[in-house]
C-alpha cells in the first residue's frame, strides 16, 4: 500500500522550517513512543545534521513502557541527543522537564548566554500542539485526533523564556510501500480516508497476535488464540455484532474497531517496533 496524500501547506511548512533551521539552538522532534523510528521524518535528520535536539516520545501511556524505556537509551547514545518520554498524564513533569533538557543541550554548545529558541518538529497527529500547550501551561494551540490540524507556524515564549514555536506536521511526499507505512496508518498520521483500513487492521491483527496475544485474548474475551489475522478480525465482527443480513461479517466496521482499540489504549500499552538492542 502506497499512500499518496501530501497536502498543500506541508509543501509550504517544509521550506519554512529549512529556512528557520540555522536560527534555532535546538530542535524538539516529536516521535510517537509506540513507533519512534517510523515516525521520524528523514527530512528533521537531514536539515539538523547535529544541532542540539531533544526527542519527545509521545503518547507514551499508550507504549510498552520496557521498550520505551529501550528507545531512550538508544536515542542518548548519540552525544546532540537528549531523550524523554512523555503523555498528557506527566504534564506538570514535562512542562518543566522538556524546557531544561532544551537548556541543557543547547549549552554544550552554545554557553549560557542569550535566549534559547527552539522549534518543534514532526510527523502529523503526534501531538506537538499538546506538547505546546503543556509547555505554556494553557490552550494557545488547537489540538484534534484527526492529523494535518496545524497549518502555519505558531510562536510562542515559554514561561521559562524559551522562544519556542510550533509547527505543522510533515510526512515525506510519497511514502512508499512497507512497515512503515502500516505503522504510521494505524497510528492515525494519515487520514483514514487515504488508507486501505482493512489492510492496516490485518497488519495490526497479525503484530498483535505475534507480539501480544494476551492483550488480545484480554480484549475480545477470547479463549483460544485466533489462528490468522484474518480469523481475529472476523472474530472481533462476530463478537461486536459487524454482521450483515445473512450473517455475513462487515469486515471493515470489525477492521475499524481493532485500529481504534490500538489508538486509543484499549487493547493494551503496544509498542510497535523495538530498537535493534531488543530484538
Ligand atoms: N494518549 C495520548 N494522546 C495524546 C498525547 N499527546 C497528544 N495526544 C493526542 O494526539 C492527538 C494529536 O495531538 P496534536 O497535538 O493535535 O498533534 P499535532 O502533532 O499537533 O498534529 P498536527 O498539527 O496535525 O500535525 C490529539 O487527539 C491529542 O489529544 C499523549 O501523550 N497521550
Ligand atoms: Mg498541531
Amino acid at each position: 500500500m502506497a499512500v499518496q496524500w501530501y497536502p498543500g501547506h506541508m509543501t509550504k511548512a517544509r521550506r519554512e522550517l529549512a529556512d528557520l533551521m540555522p536560527s534555532q539552538d535546538v530542535i524538539i522532534e516529536v516521535l510517537d513512543a509506540r513507533m519512534p523510528a517510523a515516525s521520524a521524518n528523514p527530512f528533521v535528520a537531514e536539515i539538523r545534521r547535529d544541532k542540539p535536539c531533544v526527542k519527545v516520545l509521545s503518547k507514551a501511556d499508550l507504549a510498552d513502557p520496557e521498550v520505551t524505556a529501550g528507545w531512550l537509551a538508544h536515542f542518548e547514545a548519540d552525544e546532540s541527543v537528549l531523550a524523554i518520554a512523555t503523555s498528557l498524564a506527566i504534564a506538570g513533569e514535562v512542562k518543566t522537564r522538556v524546557p531544561a533538557l532544551c537548556e541543557r543541550i543547547s549549552r554544550r554548545t552554545r554557553g549560557p548566554t542569550k535566549t534559547t529558541r527552539a522549534v518543534i518538529v514532526g510527523i502529523p497527529n503526534v501531538g506537538k500542539s499538546t506538547l505546546t500547550n503543556t509547555l505554556m501551561g494553557r490552550q494557545v494551540a488547537a489540538v484534534s485526533d484527526k492529523p494535518a490540524v496545524t497549518k502555519v507556524r505558531q510562536q510562542v515564549t515559554l514561561p521559562s523564556g524559551i522562544a519556542l514555536s510550533d509547527n505543522p506536521g510533515l510526512l515525506w511526499p510519497r511514502i512508499e510501500d512497507n512497515a512503515s507505512t502500516m505503522r504510521l496508518a494505524l497510528g492515525g498520521a494519515i487520514p483514514d480516508t487515504a488508507l486501505d483500513y482493512e489492510s492496516v487492521a490485518l497488519f495490526g491483527a497479525r503484530f498483535f497476535l505475534e507480539k501480544y496475544p494476551a492483550l488480545v485474548m484480554a480484549r475480545y474475551k477470547l479463549k483460544a488464540l485466533p489462528a490468522s489475522a484474518t480469523e481475529l478480525i472476523e472474530e472481533i465482527g462476530r463478537r461486536r455484532g459487524c454482521l450483515r443480513a445473512g450473517g455475513v461479517i462487515e469486515v471493515y466496521k470489525a477492521a475499524s474497531i481493532l485500529v481504534h482499540d490500538f489508538r486509543s489504549g484499549a487493547l493494551g500499552r503496544i509498542s510497535l517496533e523495538r530498537p535493534r538492542s531488543m530484538t
